[in-house]
């Protein structure tokens, strides 16, 4: 008779894209299955809240369509023909095909890209250590923060705030762009221990009325891309009616006396125009954050993925500077603590190796470099092979109609390292399978916590599952590429990462599982000063001086109009606004079952979500003779897709929310909403504008 398994319970840490970075305790059965997956009750930030998806983890980990071996297409790209072959033979078809695309193109025609499908350390950029070695095209990752970091650091000099978990000491939580309880559910734990113990106030702004703010006791609902205007007439009344702090003005701040003569022409009725909102809630706004000295601006993503996105978060990180609340504690304002790790990885993604002359070339821009856009492609060769890990970009990067193009090009070499048949994979030439969280070491940290967080394997991958430090260091083996890191373990690089960055040693990390590594609340409150050397806040950023430094240790250099961006924070008029032939502003929002494209496959998620469907405002669905369930096209210079409408009071009128990076098939044409969004770099440092986008509408007959 078997005994029934013992159970035990690990720690571990969630890998997903999340600012949350949860702490977990996931139930082990054996050496090969897990149960239920938990939130760590004893990691402060995460305190014992996951969200649902990570939860049931059981379920993709475990799920019967993972990939379980290495595959080679048999039939024409993205026909889904595939057949098994081994490992051997997978890394020495790459290495053949590589060596001779190198051989005809340069070493530039091949194109490593990677995102953060998982956010451990090793696993995710790793990749680099071989584009450096083989001196391959390399790779500025714009997609998610090049707006929004920015735009936070122009003011304070450095990104990084109060300790997150002072949310809970605040009187005021203002939640901005972010659905949190969608996508970084730990903010609302936080926020609401404000409201039960103190009787904080929660405030949401949003452009349209999400679960996130169906939680608010006060809700602005705004039109996208124009938060820059709201921050302006609320500092406006702030030095109109004696609620701007001048002590803390004048200590702290670089132009106060010119910020305050600036604003004089952007008032509430001026702010009203411009967003779409009241005067009665913007002056109710101002009076509260003006009263309040302990309020926490936590300002997410959402609103940055505007074409005047940097101008936008700066502006909403002014308010904090302008009522002082900087210097209380549960006040300021906080976006990502990126820059309280100091995390360093030389060695490990073999910046030694690394030639400036190389070429980088922009994720965001696939479909262009794949499609031949000299721009694009730095006037360089065309991209001719591509190893992609962690990253889907055949359903998440803008441009679609462009990139699907680029992944069908015949003489296109893709390898795709993936732990399920995503719309990528689908589309490759070789497609690897890749373990999962589970089953590799690595390290974490959270953009939305302050923890240092180490998590072993647990379990045996399933299949011939291998990790991507596996296969970045078999294919440099096989392509002759050297450096020390290929030849050491996952473990070793933990450790040497650790090392470099001046962190607690991987012993110390094992032990005690995570580390907390907030500052003190004088360095957090810039209470001596912010990280510009004058220690003055910015009201008038010096937009090329932000240390924005990404892509291989290097700044990423400017880009889009930032030459014209406004001196003081405004409303800077650089959106795709609505015109004659494109009446309606688009955002795609995410989905609160899906993480980016993934979960995507689970069928929990998938019933959860339901289809794609564009919310619209009843006036605007009366006007076009839409009604619920009714199949809409929307459409622009970029392409149209066809999805079912979905009549919602809760947006303003001309403004459309499609949720979710559902798969392109998902749609009722095959082409999913990527096929709507841009890739034109906005300013200063590029991205991707992904709720910025004019469309028309018609219904489908
Ligand atoms: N469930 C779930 N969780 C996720 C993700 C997911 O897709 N699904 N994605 C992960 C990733 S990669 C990231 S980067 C984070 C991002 O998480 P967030 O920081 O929450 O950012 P977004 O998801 O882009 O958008 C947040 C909100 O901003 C709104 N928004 C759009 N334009 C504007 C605007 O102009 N002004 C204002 N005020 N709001 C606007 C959107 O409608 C959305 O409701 O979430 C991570 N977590
Ligand atoms: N319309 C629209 N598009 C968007 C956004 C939006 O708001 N709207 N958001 C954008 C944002 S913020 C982001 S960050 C991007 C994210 O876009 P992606 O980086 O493409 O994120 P995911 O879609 O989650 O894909 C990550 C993939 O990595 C794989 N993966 C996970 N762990 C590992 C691993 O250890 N090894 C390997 N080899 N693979 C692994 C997963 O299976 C998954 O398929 O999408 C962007 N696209
Ligand atoms: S909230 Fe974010 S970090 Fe936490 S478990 Fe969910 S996806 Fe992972
Ligand atoms: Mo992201």
């Amino acid at each position: 008779m078997n005994a029934t398994p013992k159970i035990t319970r690990h720690p571990s840490v969630c890998p997903h894209d999340c600012p949350s970075a949860c702490a977990l305790d996931v139930e082990v059965i054996d050496g090969t299955t897990i149960g239920r997956v938990y939130g760590a009750r004893d990691q402060s930030y995460t305190a014992g809240v996951i969200c649902a998806k990570v939860a049931r983890y059981a379920e993709r980990i475990h799920h019967p369509d993972r990939l379980l071996y290495p595959l080679k297409r048999t039939g024409p790209k993205g026909s889904r023909s595939f057949e098994r072959i081994s490992w051997d033979e997978a890394i020495a078809t790459i290495a053949r095909e590589f060596t001779a695309r190198e051989a005809r193109h340069g070493a530039q025609t091949i194109w490593p890209y990677y995102y953060a499908g998982t956010m451990g350390r090793v696993m995710r950029d790793g990749i680099n250590r071989l584009t450096h070695a083989k001196k391959y095209s390399r790779f500025n990752g714009t997609i998610c923060t090049n707006l929004a970091w920015p735009g936070f650091i122009a003011g304070t000099g450095k990104l990084a705030g109060p300790d997150p978990r002072e949310m809970a000491k605040a009187d005021c939580v203002v939640i901005w762009g972010t659905n949190a309880v969608a996508t970084q559910v730990n903010v609302m734990t936080h926020a609401i221990a404000a409201r039960k113990e103190r009787g904080a106030k929660i405030v949401v702004i949003d452009i349209y009325d999400n679960a996130t703010m169906q939680q608010a006791d006060m809700a602005l609902c705004l039109r996208p891309g124009t938060d820059g205007a709201l921050a302006c007439a609320v500092m406006h009344v702030l030095f109109r009616d004696g609620l701007a702090d001048w002590d803390y003005l004048e200590r702290y701040t670089d132009a106060p006396r010119e910020l305050e003569a600036h604003l004089r022409t952007r008032g509430p009725e001026w702010g009203a125009r411009i967003t779409g909102l009241s005067v009665a809630q913007i002056e109710a706004f101002a009076h509260l954050v003006g009263q309040t000295k302990r309020t926490f601006f936590r300002l997410g993503y959402g609103f940055s993925r505007q074409r005047n996105g940097a101008v936008n978060m700066h502006a909403a990180s002014c308010i904090a500077a302008v009522t002082g609340a900087w210097l209380h504690e549960g006040g300021g304002a906080f976006h990502n603590n990126g820059h309280i790790y100091g995390w360093k990885q030389a060695f490990h993604e073999g910046h030694a190796l690394r030639d400036d002359n190389v070429r980088v070339l922009d994720q965001s821009q696939i479909g262009r470099s794949l499609t031949g856009d000299a721009e694009a492609l730095k006037g360089g060769p065309p991209v001719t092979a591509m190893l992609i890990q962690n990253t889907n970009p055949m359903s998440v990067a803008p441009e679609q109609a462009l990139v699907a193009q680029g992944f069908a090009r015949e003489d296109l070499f893709t390898v795709v390292h993936e732990q399920f048949m995503t719309e990528t994979a689908a589309m490759a030439d070789i497609v690897l399978p890749a373990t999962m969280f589970l089953e590799h070491d690595d390290i974490y940290s959270g953009g939305g916590h302050q923890y240092v967080e180490f998590a072993g394997k647990l379990i045996d991958p399933p299949g011939e599952c291998r990790s991507n430090h596996d296969v970045i260091a078999a294919l440099a083996k096989a392509l002759g590429a050297e450096h020390p890191g290929f030849g050491m373990t996952p473990r070793a690089l933990i450790a040497n990462i650790l090392q470099e960055s001046g962190l607690p040693s991987l012993e110390t990390l094992e032990k005690v599982n995570w580390v907390d590594v907030q500052p003190d609340f004088e360095a957090s409150h810039y209470t001596r000063g912010f990280a510009w050397p004058d220690g003055k806040f910015r009201f008038k950023p010096d937009w090329p001086a932000v240390p924005y430094v990404k892509a291989g240790g290097k700044s990423v250099g400017l880009a889009g109009p930032w030459a014209a961006m406004p001196t003081f924070p405004d409303h800077w008029e650089v959106l795709e606004e609505a015109d004659a032939d494109h009446p309606f502003r688009l955002a795609t929002s995410p989905a609160r079952s899906f993480l980016n494209s993934t979960f995507s496959e689970t069928a929990s998620a998938r019933k959860r979500e339901g289809r794609p469907e564009v919310l619209i405002h009843p006036d605007d669905a009366a006007g076009l003779g839409v009604a619920s369930g009714d199949r809409v096209r929307l459409g622009n210079a970029r392409g149209s897709v066809v999805v079912h409408a979905k009549v919602f009071e809760g947006v303003q009128r001309g403004v459309l929310v499609c949720e979710g990076v559902w798969p392109n098939a998902c749609f009722i044409e095959g082409r999913g909403i990527n096929t709507l969004t841009g890739a034109d770099s906005p300013a200063p440092f590029g991205g991707a504008a992904f709720h910025d986008n004019k469309v028309w509408v018609k219904r489908e007959v």
